[in-house]
């Protein structure tokens, strides 16, 4: 086999801000790679703007206007010559149009292909080629939902209710609706397909069975554009609000090794099959023991922390090396899942009523020693904007075991102090001392239940 063309990446535009504009830049930095910050004018003072090589303002505080203005993005590399770019996560990250754009003005996206996003980021074709890959999914319609009323009646049935009404073009929470009894079918089919065609311009609908209490479990992968595909393992990311993440964890408890490399086989095996490149993460519910596919996410995750503590994989320096076209260094059997890491999302928001909490940070402490790694862009006198989301940290530990990574994070949690602003801190510290956790194992639906109570 001849060797495959690796171009590297001299300079790299992060079209992205706050902590994970950081953890590019610091990898890019650690790889001899020079780098171009994009900023609105709400983050002239972000940290990594002043780190970065070069600078752009790309526009005013609304995200519609800077951070997801492709124009503008697409300009600021242009003026410093970049050769790459990197989304990060939200913003423009799954945006297949943008990544197209990227590549047709001259510059690599870091990130699989426009038509690979394209594919997942339709729910309906992402499941089918899921199926088609031998990754199990949920029960369901197998494709979209026609207007044959009879036939979808037939269909839920045979399910069994309750069954959730999907939007192709939703995911991550939005366009879906449970319904728990025929009365309640055809209305439902209708206001959700009705609802996707305003919020996503796509009224394409599809049905699953509802699972009542599933964990949120889902498998970290990286793959090169010459066809080698790894998994990196799980991560549980089940204690949610809203469909908010709020702490994470690797391994998940309870999955073995056995489980654990029979399912990562098969989300390998669905990287070859579309044609995947780069880091790329599938989620899944899992009940009773099965796991059930929902949806692929294509881009690097908040959470991809934890997955880098247990296998000494950088991520985000893996996504650069695939982007470069380069071969993936490792081999499954590189890949060896040592020891527990937890992440918890810092967010500048009231604990008890979760309303975001922007201002000035007046004082910040953060935790430290063996094992404790904190990712943020904070700093004593800087000053949260209102306009983005609300999280301004991540802390994340690691520990050989399970319950001495519990212990450890109780202890950065206590030593962490942020003054100035509320933050979600006094959450996550009862969190840590919540018995069902510790123990391990709760469902998605866990923590809005405790809250509720509490
Ligand atoms: C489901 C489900 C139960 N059954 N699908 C919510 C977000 C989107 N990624 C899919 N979601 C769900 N899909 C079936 N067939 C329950 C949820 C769900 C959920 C999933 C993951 C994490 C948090 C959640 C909170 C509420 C509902």
């Amino acid at each position: 086999m001849t060797k495959p063309a690796v171009k590297p990446i001299k300079k790299i535009l992060i079209a992205n801000r706050g902590e994970i504009a950081l953890r590019i830049m610091r990898c890019c930095r650690d790889l001899g790679i020079q780098t171009v910050a994009v900023y609105s004018t709400a983050d002239r003072d972000l940290k990594h703007v002043r780190l970065a090589d070069e600078a752009v303002c790309i526009g005013p505080p609304a995200s519609t206007d800077s951070y997801l203005s492709v124009p503008a993005i697409i300009a600021a590399a242009e003026i410093t010559q970049a050769e790459a770019i990197h989304p990060g996560y939200g913003f423009l990250a799954e945006n297949a149009d943008f990544a197209e754009r990227v590549e047709s003005s001259g510059f690599k996206f870091i990130g699989p292909t426009a038509d690979v996003i394209r594919v997942m980021g339709d729910k309906v074709s992402a499941i089918a080629e899921m199926k088609a890959a031998g990754v199990p999914c949920v029960p369901g319609s197998d494709g979209p939902l026609g207007n044959d009323r009879a036939h979808n009646r037939a269909l839920a049935k045979e399910i069994g209710y309750p069954i959730i009404i999907k939007a192709a073009g939703g995911g991550g929470g939005r366009g879906m609706r449970v319904v728990r009894s025929e009365e309640e079918l055809d209305e439902s089919v209708d206001m959700t397909a009705n609802e996707a065609r305003v919020a996503f311009g796509n009224p394409i609908v599809y049905m699953e069975k509802f699972l009542e209490t599933p964990r949120h479990i889902e498998f970290q992968v990286m793959a090169d554009e010459h066809g080698n595909a790894i998994h990196l393992g799980e991560r549980d990311c089940s204690m949610q609000r809203r469909h908010q993440k709020v702490v994470e964890e690797a391994p998940a408890p309870g999955i073995d090794e056995a489980t654990r490399a029979d399912m990562g086989a098969r989300c390998v095996e669905a990287c070859k099959r579309i044609g995947y490149r780069g880091a790329g993460t599938f989620e899944f519910l899992y009940e009773d023991g099965n796991f059930y596919f929902i949806e692929m996410n294509t881009r690097v995750q908040v959470e991809h922390p934890v997955t880098e503590m247990i296998t000494g994989v950088d991520i985000i320096k893996e996504q650069i090396f695939s982007a470069e076209g380069r071969v993936l260094r490792w081999k499954q059997e590189d890949i060896k899942i040592n020891g527990h890491a937890f992440e918890c999302r810092i967010n500048a928001e009231d604990p008890v009523t979760f309303m975001p909490s922007p201002g000035v940070i007046q004082q910040f402490h953060p935790p430290g020693g063996l094992g404790v790694r904190i990712e943020t862009h904070i700093y004593n006198g800087y000053r949260v904007p209102p306009h983005y989301d609300s999280m301004i940290a991540k802390l994340v530990v690691y520990s050989n075991h399970r319950h001495s990574a519990l212990a450890r994070m109780r202890g950065a949690l206590s030593e962490a102090f942020i003054d100035g602003i509320k933050t979600n801190i006094p959450l996550h510290i009862d969190i840590f001392n919540d018995e069902a956790f510790i123990e391990g194992g709760t469902n998605i639906h866990y923590l809005e239940k405790k809250l509720g109570l509490e």
